[in-house]
């Protein structure tokens, strides 16, 4: 925020202590109360940077992005602190890191954590300070609903999870001799009816909550399960995105060869599905379909923020978008997630302020981050034992001198500290790795084995959890809810 709008708003509330409180976001007077600001809090799932807006892929087409992005806070280093679905959310939403909560993978629900069953997750502060919150779609993992968050969910508080979208009658993906799907990777032209898909029911779901109305102030979630696998969409996103004309990600012939071991054994991870992409001619192919899931999630976003400009609170709003991890599209051999490196571990991540004039931020930043920010943004004294800090006083000083090193846990002890020019990363076994994103962006030579980089290790090292939480208790996967499924089926 510039100097002089600091100005006004501090006239405005009338006092600089209620600015400060409220790291001046959405607050203004009206009479002797404060009107907070409503939070529409979007998500997306396995989306990296290929949006046009961080420009990781040139042909990607996201108009929609784009434009929210032109006016909002883009935080052009944000980083996911684990690489993985749930471990991802139970961190940005209990505000805490993995190595503090034991909560490192897909089937460990924090609820059942020693670290972090009683975690006052983001909702639930908002909702115990006044908020109304709502959500739809895929926001915790799928599978592990949390119902105190939430004082209304679709389509309903005990089960988040909607069903997969049905699979087209042909698809395409990396198969074995049998002809049986290698791995995850699917993706074909979906024809069914869009409304039966679990992310479009989740749109329409919020479009009707802000033509009926919300309760103020609100927090709002809608999460939305592409680009994750499978990317099954309409005819018409594939159609954008002529395999044969699009830009691959870059790829390094021998670039393994200066990894430790735990970093060849994620490196050579996919092997088996990359293999066979390549020998089945399908590398584009996938590419296209991930461009293309891409492109269908930006007219999604575009039907809600269409809906939110056309409802009373556009003005008084602050729109939060991330995704909560990359995804890797070849680089380092990998079709997925996982790792330790930039593909998987970057993420979108914008904040708009009706408020606030657009711009860009340096400083790298964490996703857990985003409960402490949100908390000041809404006035609220967030609990003790966060692991992130508030990004307000980068929100008012986009340039500030901020380079506090954030972190990615991906399995216990197994971490990756960035900085605006470095990723250091240590293995559980001791295994180094270190790159200057100055000069190698796509991470190809390690240099931490060079003494002449001890000292930037060494810092970097400093940023290591001195404590890493023991393994949460590991659940099976519930069963999708039948009868839920056979309810949404009839409508
Ligand atoms: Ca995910
Ligand atoms: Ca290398």
């Amino acid at each position: 925020m510039d100097i002089q709008r600091r100005k006004l708003l501090k006239g405005a509330v009338g006092t600089a202590t209620a600015a400060t409180l409220a790291g001046c976001a959405g607050i203004e007077s009206s009479g002797s109360s404060i009107r907070k600001p409503n939070f529409l809090f979007l998500s997306l799932d396995d989306c990296n940077d290929w949006l046009g807006f961080l420009g990781g892929n040139p042909d990607t087409r996201t108009p929609n992005l784009d434009k929210l992005a032109a006016r909002s806070t883009i935080f052009d280093r944000a980083y996911c602190s684990a690489p993985g679905c749930n471990q991802s959310r139970a961190s940005l939403m209990t505000g805490r890191n993995p190595a503090s909560t034991g909560v490192y993978g897909n089937r460990q629900p924090f609820r059942m954590s020693p670290l972090a069953k009683d975690a006052l997750t983001l909702p639930q502060l908002l909702k115990a300070n006044g908020y109304y919150t709502e959500g739809a779609g895929k926001i915790f993992h799928n599978k592990f609903p949390d119902p105190p968050s939430w004082d209304n969910f679709f389509p309903d508080r005990d089960t988040q999870f909607l069903p997969r979208v049905p699979p087209p009658r042909e698809t395409t993906g990396p198969r074995d001799a049998k002809g049986k799907i290698l791995g995850e990777l699917e993706w074909g032209s979906y024809q069914g009816k869009l409304d039966r898909t679990r992310d479009w029911v989740s749109i329409a779901h919020t479009r009707a909550a802000f033509a009926r109305g919300l309760q103020e102030p609100f927090f709002f979630a809608c999460g939305i399960n592409l680009p994750h696998v499978p990317w099954f969409v309409p005819a018409k996103y594939m159609e954008m995105f002529a395999p044969d004309r699009i830009t691959l990600p870059q790829v390094l012939d021998g670039d393994e060869d200066d990894l430790p071991a735990l970093g060849k054994k994620a490196f050579n991870r996919m092997r088996v599905p990359n293999k066979a992409l390549h020998d089945q001619h399908l590398v584009r192919e996938a590419v296209a379909a991930y461009l293309a899931s891409i492109a269908s999630v930006d007219v999604m976003v575009g039907h809600v923020l269409e809906a939110l400009a056309a409802s009373p609170y556009a003005d008084n709003t602050v729109i939060v978008v991330w995704s909560d991890h990359g995804y890797h599209l070849g680089e380092k051999t990998n079709w997925s997630k996982f790792t330790l490196w930039e593909e998987a571990t970057r993420v979108p991540f914008l904040i708009h302020d009706p408020r606030r004039p657009a711009a860009r931020v340096a400083a790298p930043v964490s996703l857990v981050d985003i409960y402490p920010t949100i908390a000041a943004m809404a006035g609220v004294a967030p609990p003790p034992g966060l692991d992130g800090r508030s990004l307000v006083p980068l929100l008012d000083t986009p340039a500030l001198d901020w380079n506090d090193p954030v972190i990615t846990t991906n399995y216990r002890a197994n971490h990756g500290v960035r900085d605006r020019d470095w990723r250091y990363i240590r293995y559980s076994d001791g295994g180094e790795e270190l790159y200057d994103h100055r000069g190698d962006p796509m991470e190809w030579r390690n240099l931490a084995n060079d003494p002449q980089y001890r000292s930037i290790i060494e810092r970097l090292a400093q940023k290591l959890p001195a404590f890493d939480a023991p393994d949460a208790p590991e659940v099976e996967w519930p069963e999708d809810n039948p009868a839920l499924i056979a309810a949404l089926e009839a409508e």
